[in-house]
């Protein structure tokens, strides 16, 4: 008897909430691991600038200042490593840049050697290709290096201020770009990433802007400006592109990584200046595995941090609070998001069923855990008020 008067309180406030606009929670990638610390020992950095994932989940670091490659695998466990200082065939000066082929060959920006070389997934010598210079074809500190399916190789000519493009066999295809605030000039660009359909996206550096291409260089569009609100930046400098082409670019001087839809629009933020797990200083290098995870060489700290997207509980249609989650069992029998589980919410279950399945993370309101969202689950609920 209680509950059918407490039903009957609840539906004119259950018709005024469902015609309030649902409030949209913002998404969150939460800290997952790290690996690494200053130093030249195995598995330690000295400036890890850039990343780049193979199609198996291992992750190569190209570590700067220790002038060489580190290759560990999706837990950060070292497997090997390759390079040493100098200017000879397998040897770096500040390697920056690092991406992998379709055979899974990996290719490295060796920036103050002006030079791209290319190794085997062992760390074995293959080849090398440009020098010092201003002419096509040649680089002056390279910088970002991202390669196409076609095994088009994409090179940031980090002070000639443009980008070029090679073949396979590393021989001049194109370039486009020269020192300027226009559109599409550069002023010292960094980072380089592809989308699904061959676009450019590359970080122009002291522009504070990230600027996107076609894959001949006709420009297309720009975001950002200098600051620290939400899609400005501070020197940028790394980019990465997951399989859905969101865009995500570490903002370096605003220690924070910045998450964006493909036409640049925002979507979500995260780190901050700090040594704790999910902050950074300086960061650069970033890259994201085939399951969206987000790896970040942490530039001061000589760290990676890995982190993953948090399954997202949204406020439910025409509720202005989040679920929570009562007990912090990771089931959110809260659905009005009052902070208590109560009658209410069992009302909310069984109006928005089909909802909460189609827009809900499953392991969150499937309180009988079978797998999916059904009556029992609101009878699970009501049974535990
Ligand atoms: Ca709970
Ligand atoms: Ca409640
Ligand atoms: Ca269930």
């Amino acid at each position: 008897m209680e509950h059918h008067h407490s039903i009957v309180r609840l539906i004119p406030v259950l018709l005024l909430l469902i015609l309030i606009p649902g409030v949209q929670a913002a998404e969150t990638y939460g800290y997952v691991t790290q690996w690494g610390s200053t130093g030249t020992g195995d598995g330690q950095f000295r400036m890890p600038v850039g990343i780049a994932i193979d199609a198996a989940g291992s992750i190569y670091v190209a570590d700067g200042e220790n002038n060489r490659v580190q290759k560990f695998t999706p837990d950060g466990i070292f497997v090997t490593k390759w390079g040493s200082g100098g200017t000879g065939n397998g040897q770096f000066f500040m390697p920056f840049g690092i991406a992998l082929d379709s055979s899974g060959n990996v290719l490295v920006t060796d920036n103050n050697n002006h030079r791209v070389q290319k190794f085997a997934p062992d760390g074995a010598y293959l080849a090398k290709f440009a020098s010092a210079g201003t002419g096509n074809g040649s680089l002056y500190y390279p910088w970002g290096i991202v390669t196409a399916a076609d095994g088009t190789i994409y090179v940031v000519d980090n002070s000639n201020h443009r980008v070029q493009k090679f073949d396979a066999a590393g021989s001049f295809l194109t370039r486009w770009g020269s020192q300027g605030t226009g559109t599409g000039q550069f002023s010292f660009p960094a980072g380089i990433a592809l989308d699904s359909a061959g676009n450019v996206y590359v970080v122009d550096t002291w522009n504070h802007r990230v600027q996107k291409f076609a894959s001949d260089g006709t420009f297309l569009s720009t975001w950002g400006s200098g600051g620290s609100g939400s899609g400005q930046f501070n020197y940028p400098g790394g980019i990465a592109i997951d399989d859905e082409d969101n865009v995500f670019v570490t903002d370096t001087m605003n220690h924070r990584v910045q998450k964006f839809a493909a036409d640049g629009t925002f979507i979500t933020e995260w780190g901050g200046l700090g040594s704790a797990n999910g902050q950074f200083d300086a960061p650069t290098g970033i890259a994201v595995d085939a399951s969206g995870n987000i790896y970040v060489g942490d530039g001061q700290h000589n760290r990676v941090q890995k982190f993953s997207l948090q399954p997202q509980v949204l406020p439910l249609p025409g509720m202005s609070s989040v679920p929570t989650d009562p007990g912090d069992d990771g089931l959110f029998e809260d659905l009005n998001g009052n902070g208590r589980a109560d009658f209410a919410d069992v009302t909310l279950f069984f109006t928005h069923m089909e909802w909460i399945t189609e827009n809900e993370p499953l392991p969150n309101f499937d309180f009988n855990g079978n797998g999916r969202i059904d009556f029992a689950d609101i009878t699970k609920l009501f049974e535990e008020l």
